[in-house]
This record gives C-alpha cells, sequence and structure tokens, in this order.
C-alpha cells in the first residue's frame, strides 16, 4: 500500500513509518518538525538526542535497503501543502500522528491551548478536505485517545453506546468528559471525522489509545540512528516512562495525589501491532470505526509499585513520592473500559511483567542520563 505517516518524526510515527517500510509498503513521511520547537520552547529534550529526519531516512535506508520518502511542511498551517501532497502521493492509507501529544502543554496557558487547538483540530480537517478532492476511498487511521472518554461512572464502550430514552433507542458516539484541552482536541477530531464520514462517506479508524510506554521496537533496535524519542520530563514525559528513569536514577517516583487515578495502558510495540491491524482490516467507506487501544488498565499507584518492587530486587531504592496532584483529575473513580475490537482481529498483547520492567530498567541505565532533571514541576491545572 501506499501510506502516509503524518507525523513521522515523532515517539510513535518514527517506528511506524519503519514498520510500515519494513514489510513493503511504500511508506511517505510528513511532518512539520514543530515538536522540536515545541520541546525546545518548554526546556524538554528527549534522554538521548534525536538524528534529523533525513539522517533517519538515511540510516533507514543504509540497515534495510529500503527508502522512505519525507517532506517537511505543516498540515495545520498550509493547506495548500496537504491538498498537494495528498494529490502527489494518491495514498491507500493514512495514519495520522501529526498533534500536539500533550495534555500538560495545552494546560500551560491560553496560548499553548489555542496552539494545540490550531494544530490538532485544524490538521485534521485540512486533512480531510485534501483527501476529499483527491483520493475519498483512503483510509485515516487516526490516533485519538482514551483520555476523551475521561473517567465516567459507567463503564467505557468502544467509541459507540446504544442509548434507551423515553421508549426510543440509538446508536450514538460515546460522551466524552476529556481531562484537559489536549484531550478535548481529540473529541474535536473524533465529532469531526464521524462527520465526514457520515456525511461524505469517509472511511475512517480512530484509535482511542491509552498511556504508551517502552524505549523502543525491532526496527529502532536495528541501528543507533534508528532510536526513537525517549521523554522523562513532566510534560511530554508520560507515567511509566517517567517512573522507569526516575527508579534508574533513584529518585522518588513521583505518584500525583494518591494515584488511585486509573487509566489504560500499552507497549510501543503494541501501538505498532494494532495501527498495522487497522491498516490491514480497514473500515469500510463511510464508517467511523473506533477501537480502545490498551492492553491493561492500572491505577498511577499500582504502576509505581510494580516499578518499585523490581528497582528494588535490582538495588536501586525504589522510593514512591505522593506529590499534591498538579492536575485536577478524580481519583478513586470506577472505570472498566472495553478493549476487544483489536483482539477480536489478532492483538496479542505484550503485557506489563517483571521481565519486561527489569530489561527496561537495564538499558536505561546503559543510557547517558547527564541531562535528567526531574527538578521541575508539572504545569497545573488551576488558574493561577
Ligand atoms: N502522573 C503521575 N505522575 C507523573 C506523571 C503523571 O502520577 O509523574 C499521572 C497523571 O496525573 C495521570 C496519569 O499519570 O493521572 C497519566 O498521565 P500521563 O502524563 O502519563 O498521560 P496523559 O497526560 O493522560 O497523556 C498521555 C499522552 C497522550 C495520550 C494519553 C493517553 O501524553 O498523548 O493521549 O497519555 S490517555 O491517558 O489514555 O488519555
Amino acid at each position: 500500500m501506499r501510506v502516509i505517516v503524518l507525523g513521522g518524526d515523532g515517539y510513535l510515527g518514527w517506528p511506524t513509518a519503519m514498520r510500515f517500510s519494513a514489510l513493503g509498503h511504500e511508506v511517505f513521511i510528513v511532518d512539520s518538525l514543530i515538536k522540536r520547537y515545541w520541546e525546545a520552547e518548554v526546556g524538554a529534550s528527549p534522554i538521548e538526542p534525536l538524528p534529523t529526519l533525513r539522517d533517519r531516512c538515511k540510516a533507514w535506508l543504509g540497515v534495510s535497503g529500503k527508502k522512505i520518502e519525507y517532506s517537511v511542511g505543516d498540515i495545520a498551517k498550509n493547506p495548500r501543502f496537504t491538498y498537494k501532497i495528498i494529490e502527489q502521493i494518491k495514498p491507500d492509507a493514512v495514519v495520522h500522528y501529526a498533534e500536539q501529544p500533550s495534555a500538560p502543554y495545552s494546560m500551560i496557558n491560553r496560548e499553548t491551548c489555542i496552539s494545540t487547538h490550531n494544530n490538532n483540530v485544524n490538521g485534521t480537517l485540512n486533512l480531510v478536505f485534501a483527501l476529499m478532492k483527491h483520493a475519498p476511498d483512503c483510509h485515516i487511521i487516526k490516533l485519538g485517545t482514551m483520555g476523551e472518554y475521561g473517567t465516567p461512572n459507567i463503564d467505557i464502550e468502544e467509541g459507540w453506546l446504544n442509548v434507551e430514552h423515553n421508549g426510543r433507542s440509538d446508536r450514538m458516539l460515546y460522551p466524552k468528559k476529556p481531562g484537559s484541552f489536549y484531550h478535548l482536541t481529540k473529541v474535536h477530531d473524533s465529532n469531526n471525522l464521524e462527520f465526514a464520514c457520515r456525511i461524505w462517506g469517509m472511511r475512517v479508524t480512530d484509535l482511542n489509545q491509552g498511556v504508551v510506554y517502552g524505549l523502543g521496537t525491532e526496527e529502532t533496535r536495528l541501528d543507533k540512528q534508528l532510536r526513537t524519542s525517549f521523554h522523562f520530563d513532566s510534560i511530554f514525559g508520560t507515567v511509566l516512562n517517567r517512573f522507569l528513569l526516575q527508579a534508574t536514577m533513584n529518585v522518588p517516583l513521583t505518584v500525583y495525589g494518591n494515584g488511585s487515578q486509573t487509566r489504560g495502558f500499552l507497549n510501543i510495540n503494541d501501538t505498532l501491532n494494532c495501527v498495522q491491524i487497522a491498516l490491514e482490516n480497514p473500515a469500510l467507506q463511510g464508517e467511523f470505526r473506533v477501537f480502545n487501544q490498551f492492553t491493561e488498565q492500572f491505577s498511577v499507584r499500582e504502576l509505581a509499585e510494580k516499578i518499585s518492587s523490581v528497582a528494588k530486587k535490582i538495588g536501586l531504592s525504589g522510593d514512591i513520592e505522593n506529590l499534591d496532584n498538579p492536575r485536577v483529575e478524580q481519583e478513586n473513580h470506577y472505570y472498566n473500559a472495553k478493549n476487544s475490537g483489536l483482539m477480536s482481529l489478532g492483538l496479542k498483547p505484550q503485557l506489563l511483567d517483571e521481565f519486561w520492567i527489569k530489561n527496561a530498567l537495564e538499558n536505561i541505565i546503559q543510557m547517558p542520563r547527564d541531562n535528567v532533571d526531574f527538578s521541575e514541576k508539572s504545569p497545573l491545572w488551576k488558574l493561577k
């Protein structure tokens, strides 16, 4: 297939591009490189500096003999660029990761909230219009988030809910209660994409992904130049990756609040497997298909305890600290999310076991960690 990976320079986009290329697809990366700018803006950097996109593609060609084409441009700010790329490539599928991914970033102030909306919502709308003009049969695989649902006091279904009201029934998009402006942008995307499927007959798979963890994939391990980013800071680092790195530095694991808040999690290798499953089993024309993309549910406290216990076994302190929660989020809540869609299409999850944690800790210990600093504070959800 001809596949465009939007956001192909990112933590998930780069490994996805290599995986699809390894599988024999013709892969085109489109990326504005703006993530590197946002990182500089907040003073964050991945644990190891990343090669440029050009060097990554060159290294992949050297290792695999396969070419990944790339184009640098902003699909949100530059609709002409978006139309041109779609017209030239005429993709069979677009995997859309090209979004500002951090909830804390979106909560810093008015500017970061609005730039997150402009980037995420407008980028997706430009893509929809460009595809309708030049490749209306193309399958969009859109990265959404489990955080769209929030933490409702009822079971979380996969995207849709059958509702009975006053003796009548209908199938509606599941009601959303997101926990940050970032998560809200994903809700807006889902609504816009469902509309485009219903009114114009587009085909979309919305992957409501949980919190991803892990250092890399089969392809990133082939060569140092092929590594993906690993963030640990409070803005772009996600909780499990932060806890792993904190454990290796003998810094207490920073559990926000009492840690009873529960989320869905998945290994980065499973992200790739899920996206591959979506690519090989496309949504039908006119279908807005939603999968909840996570493999296990944990509370933040459970996660910290799992890592702490393995850390102690290998001689690290494994301390845990409960911090005042910088976010406004529910603790002690009900959480039961369905995730059978991808499993029924063949996903075999890689679970978070002791062996995996030990291996991850040992790998991180080998990495240069001179620039690691956990003293910075997360942005507050409450306005000052
Ligand atoms: N948390 C801590 N300590 C920390 C960092 C986070 O206790 O040092 C807690 C947070 O309060 C939250 C949970 O861990 O309850 C998850 O936080 P996170 O920063 O790992 O994840 P989140 O902000 O929800 O966002 C991340 C990704 C986002 C993705 C989302 C999936 O950045 O792109 O959409 O995970 S989900 O959480 O399912 O919405």
